[in-house]
């Protein structure tokens, strides 16, 4: 029986962030997760790359690029949708996350979902390097383990 399983090892791997400007005190927060688990796990800043975007909205399509680009062996994607007063919020949140769905589905290499949808600005918050850990630094090592399991099924 053969078994692959992504190592936990980001030397000499290259990463593309996306993240939203929108909320950008929490969406910093994810950036600073992010990096965190990239650089704990061995990967290089040069070999970092983020792209800002103004909102949640524009992610998929920033993803997309960087994830067909050939330059990158993961892509991470960072934003925060924060519930509001009107239905906004809820049209994109579901969109961004189909639109992620879909870059992933039709990428070659991983693309992941840090996305944090909350209810509230303290869920925002817990969820941003609190009590609910950080979405930013769980997205990056899911992007560490998944590129390099593309690279054993390759
Ligand atoms: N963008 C976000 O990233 N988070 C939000 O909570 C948000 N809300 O609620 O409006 C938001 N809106 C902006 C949107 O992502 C686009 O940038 C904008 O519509 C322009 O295309």
């Amino acid at each position: 029986m053969k078994i692959y399983e992504g190592k936990l090892n980001a030397a000499g791997l290259k990463f593309g962030i996306v993240i939203s400007r929108f909320n950008d005190f929490i969406t910093r927060k994810l950036l600073e997760g992010a990096l965190d688990a990239l650089k704990r796990n061995s990967a290089a800043e040069e070999d970092i790359a983020v792209a800002w975007v103004p909102g949640a909205w524009e992610i998929p399509s920033a993803a997309a690029r960087m994830a067909n680009s050939g330059s990158y062996d993961a892509v991470i994607c960072l934003g925060a949708v924060i519930k509001g007063a009107t239905a906004h919020w809820q049209y994109i949140s579901a969109q961004v996350t189909r639109g992620i769905a879909a870059v992933a589905a039709g990428a070659s290499v991983p693309v992941s979902y840090g996305v944090i949808t909350p209810d509230t600005l303290e869920q925002a918050i817990e969820r941003a390097g609190t009590k609910a850990g950080n979405k930013g630094f769980d997205a990056a090592m899911a992007a560490i383990e998944m590129a390099n399991l593309f690279k054993e099924l390759a």
